[in-house]
């Protein structure tokens, strides 16, 4: 739908010369958000949602000052801009392929935000990459993680990456075992009388594992203070929620007998509250509190699949979910709310510069490669053979036959 007249139009394709500012990338971009412009009746729902829907969580989103909605606004902005910098990268044959939480950034700011960053930890999956900096790390870690150099969060030993000092525990690649280890953390709190919370996110497929079940039995019935966020971009890889299981998301919450938290992943408001409320039962020691965010993957799984995921779901989801983009949808709202567009421009122009300079410095560290026996964890694997190409060439010479080619 197109917006009403010129007045209510909020395109973020505006002619020079602010061109540069609150723009879309035409190359990186989903294409439904290239020409992106807010739809009136989708911006006065949000607005709508927000007031006047549960009058609690309605007094905690009113509670926001301009200071607090702007920065909510940067980090929406500086997280979708990490992925189109990775996103350059792989473009530019810098790396191979990222892994980007396109379209889904308010299920990880809205989270985020309504945390005491000082006390609490979380555990990001790879589509929360935008946890990381709000949580205080470095922006370049982002960056370095996936050149594996020696300056790297895990000195070129994962791409998975955290700061346990920040209070972000780094997850592995197994889906669903964010639960378990944060159960564990938010048991520590708890047993220490610490008034902290863990929380994770899980996507719809991780819900279907082992880890998520056991991690979620044991935390309802100790009672530990976890939020754990299922964050329903409605698929699995390349399986749709609905192929890989039955039932519905928001019925998982009472499996457990824990009364979940529904909200709209794509606005960081609603996350927000959703996330506020919940952090607020867990400190009243009312137990883990499950949040279910519905969203949408713009993307591919990573950037190898996008053709594949455009032949996962009909064009018109696509079409449905591009115009709720989290990141604009929110700028509308800002400037229903009096905030200028100068305003908005100058948060863009400030992270825009902020994430380019990661990289640029990330992109120098690769002059920094890690040697090969930092691959080895000291007090664990330190010391052992390091089976490299030339110990697989050795060993593979001398157990083949001689070949005459
Ligand atoms: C235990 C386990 N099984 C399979 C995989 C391979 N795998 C990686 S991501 C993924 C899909 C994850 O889907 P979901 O949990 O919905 O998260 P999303 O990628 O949509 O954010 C799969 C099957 C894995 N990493 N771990
Ligand atoms: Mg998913």
């Amino acid at each position: 739908m197109q917006p009403d007249g010129p007045s209510a139009s909020y395109s973020r394709n505006r002619p020079e010369p602010t061109a540069q500012i609150l723009n879309r990338h035409p190359v990186f971009d989903p294409p439904e958000y290239r020409n992106w412009t807010a739809d009136p009746a989708l911006v006065r729902a949000y607005r709508n949602h927000i007031e006047n829907g549960d009058p609690g969580r309605a007094a905690r989103a009113s509670g926001l000052g301009r200071a607090a909605l702007l920065e909510l606004y940067r980090d929406l902005v500086v997280t979708r801009l990490q992925d189109t910098g990775l996103k350059r990268w792989v473009r530019q044959g810098v790396i191979s392929k990222a892994w980007l939480g396109v379209g889904e950034e308010a299920v990880t700011v809205g989270c985020v935000a309504a945390l005491d960053r000082e006390r609490d930890v979380v555990i990001p999956m790879i589509r929360n990459a935008g946890a990381c900096h709000m949580m205080g790390l470095p922006l370049e870690d982002g960056f370095t993680c996936y050149l594996a150099t020696a300056d790297s969060p895990s000195g070129g030993r994962d791409f998975h990456y955290g700061d346990i000092g920040k209070g972000v525990i780094q997850p592995v690649s197994h889906m669903g075992t964010t639960v378990p280890v944060a159960t564990g953390a938010a048991l520590a709190f708890r047993n220490r009388g610490e008034g902290r919370v863990a929380l994770t996110w899980t996507g719809d497929g991780a819900t279907r594992t082992a880890a998520f079940h056991e991690g979620m039995v044991f935390a309802a019935r100790v009672g530990v203070p976890l939020i754990v966020v299922i964050q329903n971009n409605q698929v699995a890889l390349g399986t749709r929620l609905e192929q890989h299981g039955a039932g519905a998301m928001e019925d998982i919450p009472a499996v457990y007998g824990l009364s979940g938290i529904g909200c709209d992943g794509n606005n960081v408001l609603d996350v927000y509250t959703a996330a506020a409320t919940a952090r607020e039962r867990c400190l009243r020691g009312e137990g883990p509190v499950m949040i279910v965010a519905e969203t949408f993957r713009m993307g591919g799984h990573a950037t190898h699949d996008e053709r594949e995921a455009r032949e996962t779901f009909a064009a018109e989801l696509f079409e449905h979910w591009g115009r709720r983009d989290p990141v604009g949808l929110f700028e509308a709202y800002l400037l229903d709310r009096g905030v200028t567009m100068g305003e908005l421009e100058a948060v863009e122009e400030e992270g825009r510069q902020a994430v380019d300079a990661a990289a640029e410095r990330a992109l120098a560290s690769r002059a920094q490669l890690p040697p090969p026996e930092s691959a080895l964890f000291p007090g664990i694997s330190e010391g052992g053979v390091l089976h490299g190409l030339r110990g697989r060439l050795e060993g593979a010479a001398d157990a083949a036959p001689a070949s005459s080619d």
